[in-house]
């Protein structure tokens, strides 16, 4: 059985582009793969966080995993820093990456950019603990946006370097995504790939909004003059990720979403697009109320980082004898 790993950060209230692009394809992997889902807060703190919204945003993460349909009896479901195995193989991999390879890294180079402040060294080695996260499972599978695309790249190079200097140990892991969804952008900017700490709440939908916040997101929603709807990411970005939000939230395919919409205005494209996202995360965001608020949330958290620290351990262990670390 193949193994599946993915992570999310608590760094804000999800997107749909982290709904589609990532936790939606946990649910059908569970059925037949080893399944570890985990919330990286040690990821989330490469840019600082408030600690009380840090611990919201983790256990509203936690139950959202839970609310679109992970199931613990058959999938692990954890947070990352009650696993310390990930920071002592983040440390290892991160003494094995070169700096000109982390710097390379696209999202490191936008996010430090963009940044006014200092920018904080976790940034840089954020690729190198997402590498640990992935090898010490031995995943193969890893469902991401096409914006963790080069991480994994990463991982790969990283995990061919370890086997080559210390033996053989290390699977090597692939993306997992459909191409439609890999990429759900902004809706200010659609040049922009949405994010959940944008800072304009009206460029990004989270699963938790409100049917009339969801409304008038989509109805501000960047287009275009030409007033036609067709699928052209390069000339039409804003309607073309209305359409690809369509197509997916209707789980059709993009060819059907674009004849349905033949001959009519934006106006009917916006006002479909928000019914087809209420209509899919209003039972979310109902079973979410339940289990954000269960002591069962508590318990499942608990037993799954005891399932993912056992598992982990191995690997770690290994690693550590092969590098000399053991007496
Ligand atoms: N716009 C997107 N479209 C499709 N997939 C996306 N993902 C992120 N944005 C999109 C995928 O969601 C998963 C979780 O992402 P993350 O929380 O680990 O970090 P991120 O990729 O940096 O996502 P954000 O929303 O942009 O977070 P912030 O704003 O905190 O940086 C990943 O699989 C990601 O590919």
């Amino acid at each position: 059985m193949k193994t599946v790993f993915s992570g999310i950060q608590p760094s804000g209230v999800i997107t749909i582009g982290n709904y589609l692009g990532a936790m939606k394809q946990f649910v059908p992997l569970q059925e037949d793969h080893e399944s570890y889902f985990c919330i990286v807060n040690q990821h989330a703190i490469t840019v600082p966080q408030p600690p009380t919204e840090l611990r919201t945003n983790t256990r509203r993460l936690a139950a959202l995993y839970l609310a679109v349909g992970l199931d613990p009896e058959k999938a692990t479901i954890f947070i990352q820093s009650e696993v310390p195995e990930h920071a002592r193989l983040g440390w290892i991999v991160q003494c094995l990456a070169h700096m000109g390879e982390l710097e390379r890294m696209t999202q490191y180079k936008e996010k430090s950019q963009s940044r006014t402040e200092a920018i904080p060294a976790g940034l840089l080695a954020y690729p190198t603990l997402m590498a640990a996260d992935i090898l010490l499972y031995g995943a193969t599978v890893i469902p991401v946006g096409d914006d963790q695309s080069q991480h994994i790249e990463l991982t790969r190079l990283l995990a061919r370097r370890f086997n080559h200097l210390y033996g053989d140990l290390f699977t090597l892991p692939e993306g997992y995504n459909s191409p439609f969804t890999a990429r759900i952008r902004s809706l200010q900017d659609p040049e922009k790939k949405m994010s959940k700490s944008d800072p304009n709440p009206q460029s990004y939908i989270s699963v938790l909004d409100t049917p009339e916040i969801i409304r008038k997101k989509v109805k501000r929603a960047q287009t275009d003059s030409e007033g036609m709807i067709h699928f052209d990411m390069e000339k039409k970005p804003g309607v073309s990720n209305l359409l690809s939000l369509y197509s997916a939230f209707k789980r059709i395919s993009l060819q059907e979403a674009e004849t349905h919409f033949n001959g009519r205005g934006y106006g009917a494209l916006k006002e479909e697009v928000a019914d087809a996202i209420i209509e899919d995360l209003s039972p979310i965001q109902e079973r979410f109320q339940d289990i954000y608020a269960s002591n069962e949330l508590d318990d499942i958290l608990t037993q799954g980082a005891k399932k993912a620290s056992a598992k982990a351990r191995i690997v770690l262990e290994e690693v550590e004898k092969r590098i000399g670390f053991t007496r």
